[in-house]
């Protein structure tokens, strides 16, 4: 007996080895085709022809969507929303409320003992940048070799410092610091501007979106609302960021309520 399909674990990827009969729909391909294989695991006899033949491996993949943990805010969760949509993937979301937290339970259960926490079947993660890393290796979003998986990781740290200066403006400085924030701004956003200006398929790195990409977006979405001339200067970035609003699967996203209800920071300042 053949084997029907084969799902991978790390990719998420769904392989179907089976041809698909001219009258079924992408729907009831898929379906059938999982049945089928599932079937195969349960039958000895098929199993030596099946390529993945660990169920424990396999198996959870097919219903248990990724799940992410975090508070009612964008924060730092903004840029794996955006990437797991783009990449046509689904997520459960656990929404934490403030008093919930400081109630102190799931603090101690979190390496760091912060959110957000993201679960990827048995495999827990907190820290929103290896969790990025992660949706990137198992999303094809790492740039096509090592070279440019060392690149993107460079340009993804050079997003995580300006990350936490905007953090450490929104949470500490507001007030008093807003006008000097947006006087370095420029200063900060000419980096990525030269970088995007010299790859004319218009991504950081190489000629496909990665981790890094969505993560500039997300963080200068975020500016665009502090500071709506910020990019005025940019003609790049620019065109980075209308490039990536116009991926359809991002505006949809962009557009719904279950984005356009979380305020973008847990105090009220943006
Ligand atoms: C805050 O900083 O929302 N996690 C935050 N705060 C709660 O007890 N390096 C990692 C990473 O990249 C940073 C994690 C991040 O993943 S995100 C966290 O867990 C803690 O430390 C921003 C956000 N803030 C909302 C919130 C935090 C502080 C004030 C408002 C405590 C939690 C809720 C109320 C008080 Fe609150």
């Amino acid at each position: 007996m053949p084997c029907y399909c084969m799902l991978l674990p790390h990719s998420r990827q769904t392989l179907y080895l089976r041809q698909r009969d001219s009258s079924e729909t992408d729907g009831d391909y898929k379906l059938l085709s999982c049945a089928l294989f599932l079937q195969s695991l349960a039958d000895d006899s098929c199993r030596s022809s099946c390529c993945v033949l660990n169920a424990d491996l396999v198996l959870p993949t097919l219903n248990m969507p990724y799940t992410i943990t975090y508070f009612a805010v964008r924060g730092r969760c903004g840029a794996m929303k955006i990437m797991l949509t783009d990449q046509d993937q689904e997520w459960k979301e656990v929404e934490i409320s403030f008093d919930d937290w400081m109630k102190g339970d799931l603090k101690a259960t979190c390496v760091f003992g912060q959110l957000p926490k993201f679960q990827d079947g048995d495999l827990e993660l907190v820290q929103s940048n290896a969790i990025l890393r992660h949706l990137g290796r198992n999303h094809g979003a790492y740039g096509s070799n090592d070279k440019e998986a060392s690149q993107i990781d460079m340009m993804n740290d050079g997003v995580e410092d300006l990350r936490l200066k905007y953090v450490k403006l929104i949470y500490q400085e507001y007030d008093t610091g807003k006008d000097k924030y947006i006087q370095e701004l420029s200063d900060h956003l000419s980096k990525f501007e030269a970088v995007l200006a010299k790859n004319k398929a218009g991504f950081l790195v190489g000629n496909k979106v990665s981790f890094a990409d969505y993560n500039l977006f997300d963080i200068l979405l975020n500016h665009q609302v502090l500071c709506p001339t910020c990019l005025d200067k940019f003609p790049a970035l620019k065109a980075f960021s209308a490039m990536m609003s116009a991926r359809p699967k991002i505006k949809a996203f962009l557009d719904s309520d279950a984005w356009k209800k979380l305020p973008i920071n847990g105090n009220g300042k943006q």
